[in-house]
């Protein structure tokens, strides 16, 4: 069976869990906190000490992003979570980034900082949360979805740090199309809201 290895407050775990979810996947969850991920056992398995890993037989697999594309290619045989062309991948694969960049180091970072006691600069991850989520709003106004016409990978993997985002002090207050896009993800059956740390 699939392992899975995360905590609950975890954005980049949400994304995988809920993938794991949505392709009906059985999967066991184990919990990972701080205390979990600093032990010579868990290093062994991810030297760089983070959540999400996941286990699949013999495949070892870290990077919450990496494994959203290794459960679409592995288990998602007709694409109803990602694209079957070339074009429609790269769409995908922009979003996959801009998680992994500008959400990760804007709301994320934010949310770490002002409630988990991170030492970053909570006005400059702000500033960056803004920006990003300007971009983001801007695009929903023309399209329903981040790729493609439908929910994808894209969604799922920027969807829980913007969810949570007044948890880092940015009031989506004004990012209209981004709020109404929240709604539709969470309305997907099977999906989960993103936990709140309160
Ligand atoms: N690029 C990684 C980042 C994962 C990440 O930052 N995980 C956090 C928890 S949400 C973590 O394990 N932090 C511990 C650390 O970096 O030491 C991914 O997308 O999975």
């Amino acid at each position: 069976m699939i392992k899975l290895y995360t905590t609950a407050l975890s954005g980049h775990g949400h994304r995988v869990e809920q993938l794991l979810k949505l392709l009906e996947l059985d999967y066991e969850k184990i919990d990972a906190p701080h205390e979990v991920r600093i032990t010579t056992e868990f290093l062994k398995i991810n030297p760089l000490g983070q959540i999400p890993i996941l286990i699949d037989n013999e495949v070892v697999l870290s990077d919450s992003n990496t494994i959203l594309l290794y459960l679409v290619q592995k288990y998602d045989r007709v694409c109803t979570w990602y694209a079957k062309d070339i074009i429609g991948q790269a769409e995908i694969h922009m979003w996959l980034f801009i998680a992994s960049g500008e959400i990760a180091f804007g709301p994320a970072l934010a949310r770490r900082t002002k409630l988990l006691n991170g030492d970053a600069s909570l006005e400059e991850a702000q500033a960056r949360a803004h920006k990003i989520l300007t971009f983001i709003n801007n695009h929903l106004k023309k399209y329903t979805w981040l790729a493609l016409d439908k929910i994808t990978i894209a969604d799922l993997a920027c969807y829980p740090y913007i969810a949570v985002a007044d948890e880092g002090g940015i009031s989506l207050d004004g990012y209209e199309y981004v709020k109404r896009w929240i709604k539709q993800v969470e309305e997907i059956q099977g999906i989960s809201p993103m936990p709140r740390i309160k």
